[in-house]
C-alpha cells in the first residue's frame, strides 16, 4: 500500500533504456503504465509469459518455445522479467537492427548459455519451433526441412560445420546476415503462417 515508486519509472532506468533502445521517454512511460496494468507486481512470471503464447497459438504447443524465449529475455536469470528486460526484449525483437535481432537469436539458440551453439542446441530450438507449426502447415514444408532433424541438419550444413563443431556468435551472425535461407530456417514466423492460412480460407 502507498508504494510511491509503483506508478513511475525511475529516472535512472528511464535514461538507461532511452540510450540503449532509442525509444522516447513518452513511449517508455506509456509502456510502463500498460506493463503495470498487466503485471501489477512489476514482473512477468514464466507462467504468465507462457500463457500469452498459449493465447496466440491455441491450436499448437508453444510451451517449449515460450520457455526458450523467456530464458533469452531473462537477462539476470532470476525467473521473472522486469520492465527493463521486457523493453530490451521488445527492442531486440521488433525495432532493433538486423544484427541486434540476430544477437537475440544467438542467445535463443545458445540454450546452455556457454557462448557457442552446438548442433544439438539447434535441434532443440527447431523442435520447439515445430511444435508450433500446425500439422496442416507442416504438410506444405519442403521435403528437406519437414522434420526438426532435417531442418537442423540443413541449418548446420549451411554453416559448413561438422557434427561436433560449435558456432561462435560472430559466425552465427555473419552467416545468417549473408544467407537469407539460414535466416528463414532459424526463425518461426507466425505472421507468415497466419497469412498463408488466410489465403487458404479465401482459395481453398
Ligand atoms: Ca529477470
Ligand atoms: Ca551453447
Amino acid at each position: 500500500m502507498g508504494n510511491s515508486r509503483s506508478g513511475a519509472l525511475s529516472r535512472e532506468i528511464l535514461e538507461e533504456l532511452q540510450l540503449s533502445t532509442k525509444f522516447t521517454q513518452e513511449e517508455l512511460c506509456a509502456w510502463y503504465q500498460s506493463f503495470l496494468k498487466e503485471c501489477p507486481g512489476g514482473r512477468i512470471t514464466r507462467q504468465q509469459f507462457q500463457g500469452t503464447y498459449a493465447k496466440f497459438f491455441p491450436d499448437a504447443d508453444p510451451k517449449a518455445y515460450a520457455e526458450h524465449v523467456f530464458r533469452s529475455f531473462d537477462a539476470n536469470s532470476d525467473g521473472t522479467l522486469d520492465f527493463k528486460e521486457y523493453v530490451v526484449a521488445l527492442h531486440m525483437t521488433t525495432a532493433g537492427q538486423p544484427s541486434q535481432k540476430l544477437e537475440w537469436a544467438f542467445s535463443l539458440y545458445d540454450v546452455d548459455g556457454n557462448g557457442a551453439i552446438s548442433k544439438s542446441e539447434v535441434l532443440e530450438i527447431v523442435m520447439a519451433i515445430f511444435k508450433m507449426i500446425s500439422p496442416e502447415d507442416a504438410k506444405h514444408l519442403p521435403h528437406d526441412e519437414n522434420t526438426p532433424e532435417k531442418r537442423a541438419e540443413k541449418i548446420w550444413g549451411f554453416f559448413g560445420k561438422k557434427d561436433d563443431d560449435k558456432l561462435t556468435e560472430e559466425e552465427f551472425i555473419e552467416g545468417t546476415l549473408a544467407n537469407k535461407e539460414i535466416l528463414r530456417l532459424i526463425q518461426f514466423e507466425p505472421q507468415k503462417v497466419k497469412e498463408r492460412l488466410k489465403e487458404k480460407e479465401k482459395n481453398p
